[in-house]
């Protein structure tokens, strides 16, 4: 009998008062089994419970539903992913906002190819108008950058397909990458990656793929002072160091993911990034 068929009415009230009552998921779990429940099978009932009875009490709350999100697979806290071509180092994680921190995802001469391509297309970097959807120019936002076709060469194609591996999340879902630089002096203020669902602009840009529903940032140089990726409600500054990418996911377009971030100030040397933004369906 599958999980799903198994819920009763009676077992969800029983999983989400014993959750409200701080019981934790293994004690559940063993509940469970010595009622006759198979363990895993124990285990997705309480998952698929829990999941929706907190989008109920969101929606509730006025917040919008929550959908599925990329995702490493790190869930045994293992120290290298295979991402198809490259093991690729898991240094960090954090639960909430989501956040996992890569080591070594890409080689020295990929970040250097990527920024001698990048170069010659550089322009001042555009954000996406609330009002309309269409691109424009932001004071908080100080970098040039230039956005590579998705696949546009095969140094960017093996990015995109490593990526997917390693987050778990098909390539023609992502945007193309983009290419960013900062010199000394700029950044990119905090902000949220999701399209504001109140702005009139938002229905356009949910066209092509629906919302952004995952990040992931690539450090292609080592600035020697600041440039920092920094999520201000939890308090953390991840290093841009060469070669790393911070990845981090917001189930629904709603603070409550804590996903706010910025690009702190460069204080010297240049800053190089790539950002990967992943679409809930496919980009077109
Ligand atoms: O440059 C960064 O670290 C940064 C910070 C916040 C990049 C982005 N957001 C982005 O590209 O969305
Ligand atoms: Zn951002």
């Amino acid at each position: 009998m599958s999980a799903a068929q198994a819920i009763t009415d009676d077992l969800r009230r029983w999983i989400v008062t014993q959750a409200g009552a701080g019981i934790t998921a293994p004690a559940l779990v063993e509940a469970m089994r010595k009622s006759g429940w198979h363990e895993d099978v124990a285990i997705d009932a309480i998952e698929q419970v829990l999941r929706t009875h907190l989008d109920d009490v969101a929606k509730r709350q006025g917040w919008p539903g929550a959908v599925p999100v990329p995702e490493p697979p790190i869930g045994e806290s293992p120290l290298y992913v295979d991402a198809g071509d490259r093991q690729v180092e898991v240094l960090m994680a954090l639960a909430t906002p989501r956040v996992v921190l890569f080591g070594d995802l890409l080689a020295v001469e990929e970040c250097e190819a990527l920024m001698a391509a990048a170069r010659p297309r550089l322009k001042r970097s555009l954000t996406v108008a609330q009002q309309t959807g269409d691109g424009e120019i932001n004071h908080d936002r100080t970098s040039d950058g230039m956005f590579f076709e998705r696949g546009e060469t095969p140094l960017v194609q093996r990015i995109e397909e490593r990526i997917a591996r390693l987050v778990r999340w098909p390539v023609r879902n992502g945007e193309g990458l983009q290419v960013l630089r900062y010199p000394p002096g700029t950044e990119y203020k905090p902000h949220y990656d999701y399209f504001d669902p109140a702005q009139p602009g938002t229905a356009n840009v949910l066209q092509r793929g629906g919302q952004r529903v995952a990040t992931l940032v690539l450090y292609l140089n080592n600035p020697a002072k600041g440039g920092g990726t920094v999520f201000p409600d939890v308090h953390l500054e991840v290093a841009p160091r060469q070669g790393n990418a911070v990845f981090f996911s917001y189930e629904r377009p709603h603070p409550s993911t804590r996903s706010l971030h910025g690009g702190a100030p460069v204080v010297e040397g240049e800053k190089w990034i790539a950002t990967k933004w992943l679409r809930e369906r496919e980009f077109k």
